[in-house]
């Protein structure tokens, strides 16, 4: 069986299903899911509610409603077959859709899943959007929100535009007039709604330096180009409202500041994904601002009105998701003063933290991002933090740059094995994972750690 039989497989499923329960993660990636997946069964007239859960483990499977409904899974459930098997679920009652490596079971449950097809850029919203298009091909106005989706998982971080199967819902998205996709864009993020010098200062996707971490640099780098920082009201310019002329001297002025720093120019282009539908110097203007604003919603337990925002609520609701952005943002700005006001721990190959419990575990792992550019970029970052839900645990969260990754630092590997060691568990990308331990293993681990990163960069 290929992929494109599993796709026609879980449509056919879900058109005989009485009633549907979707089960989704709270990231961009299970928000758009989700979205996706109500929106495209709630067309074909079956009954569907959904449920959010932070992972599914055995704590949340009581999100799983106990009745007679097709249980759909997204982004969630490849690796955790084992407990909708203690659960009793039988093979005839799920369908899985996910991108997660899926655990070998007894049970031969119903999936749609591209890794095992060697298509391992394409989110859960991805394989949600094929579902989506294979019950209904005026479905395609989804292909947006599955950009989104895709986007917010990382899917085109590496490639710097999203490939293969994701590649096509962008041509479908286009074909369909909501997507415009820009080849060679600045790869940089915030390009909707951050002031242009702001934008620059943030980025270190390729790192430049005097721009990198300089704000004032930056406003010096585009007043030497004579590019105007601000409107003639007043109001700062982002980039997307450039004129050509003006990106492209700016770009020409970043290539030659990267040669002249022996710098590689590869990193410095990529794709970018602009909703044309989607008012000028929005959140939802582009798919990466976009997903930070589901991300917020999911991140402080209001996975729903990220979900309204999808499907096209632009009232009250898009304003309660307005909020949870700017109030996400005032949080990690407080957590990254945190950090760098406490300082870290250097190892040989590891910097680390613990900020207790002052901030949720939901946010700690971007604050970390956050301070690695203003830390030793060169070393990966780990943050601890405490679980008010269950004091003898303890979260992780590290982060690291393309730069570590291309020299082979895997912070997933990293992750996944020490914490394996313990009893806990890991899971994330190269540049960015995290993992739950007993809060007993914390000096163990984090030696364990640094050693690890040591072995992968020999
Ligand atoms: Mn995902």
């Amino acid at each position: 069986m290929g992929f494109s039989e599993e796709v026609r497989g879980a449509a056919e499923t879900i058109r005989n299903a009485e009633t549907v329960s979707v089960i989704s993660h709270i990231d961009a990636d299970g928000i758009t899911s989700e979205a996706i997946v109500r929106t495209a069964i709630a067309r074909a007239g079956v009954p569907v509610t959904s449920h959010f859960v932070r992972q599914l483990e055995p704590l949340t499977m009581k999100a799983v409603p106990e009745d007679d409904s097709l249980k759909v899974f997204v982004d969630l459930g490849a690796g955790q077959q084992n407990l909708l098997e203690e659960r009793g679920l039988s093979v005839d009652e799920v369908l899985i859709l996910d991108h997660h490596v899926a655990q070998p079971c007894e049970t031969p449950y119903q999936q749609v899943n591209g890794v095992p097809y060697g298509h391992t850029k394409l989110s859960a919203a991805g394989v949600a959007y094929f579902v989506a298009r294979e019950l209904d091909s005026a479905n395609v106005d989804l292909a947006k929100i599955a950009i989104v989706g895709n986007v917010g998982d990382m899917m085109a971080r590496e490639t710097l535009g999203l490939v293969g199967l994701a590649a096509e819902i962008v041509e479908d998205g286009i074909a369909h007039g909501s997507v415009l996709a820009i080849r060679k864009d600045l790869n940089c993020y915030g390009t909707s709604t951050r002031p242009v010098h702001v934008c620059l200062s943030y980025n270190d996707d390729p790192r430049i330096p005097g721009i990198t971490n300089d704000m004032r640099g930056a406003e010096r780098f585009l007043s030497r180009l004579e590019v105007a920082s601000k409107t003639v009201d007043g109001r700062y310019r982002v980039w997307e409202e450039l004129g050509r002329d003006e990106k492209k001297a700016i770009t020409s002025a970043l290539v030659q500041q990267l040669l002249a720093n022996g710098e590689s120019v590869d990193r410095l282009f990529a794709e970018s994904y602009i909703f044309v539908d989607e008012p000028e110097r929005s959140p939802l203007r582009n798919a990466s601002e976009f997903a930070t604003l589901l991300n917020a919603c999911g991140r402080w337990a209001k996975p729903r009105i990220g979900s309204s925002v999808c499907c096209g609520d632009r009232g009250t609701v898009y304003r309660e998701a307005e909020y949870m952005l700017n109030n996400h943002r005032t949080i990690i700005r407080e957590l990254l003063g945190f950090i760098l006001e406490t300082g870290v721990t250097e190892l040989s190959h590891l910097q680390y933290l613990h900020v207790g419990d002052r901030y949720p575990d939901t946010i700690v792992g971007i604050g970390a991002g956050m301070a690695l550019g203003k830390l030793n970029w060169r070393k990966p970052i780990l943050i601890m933090c405490t679980l008010p839900e269950d004091p003898t645990l303890t979260k992780v969260s590290m982060r690291t740059n393309e730069w570590s990754v291309r020299r082979g630092v895997d912070l997933q590997a990293v992750l996944t094995l020490a914490s394996g060691e313990h009893g806990g568990g890991g899971g994330g990308h190269p540049i960015a994972a995290g993992a739950f331990i007993p809060r007993d293993a914390e000096e163990v681990f984090i030696n364990r750690v640094n050693e690890l990163l040591r072995d992968q960069l020999a």
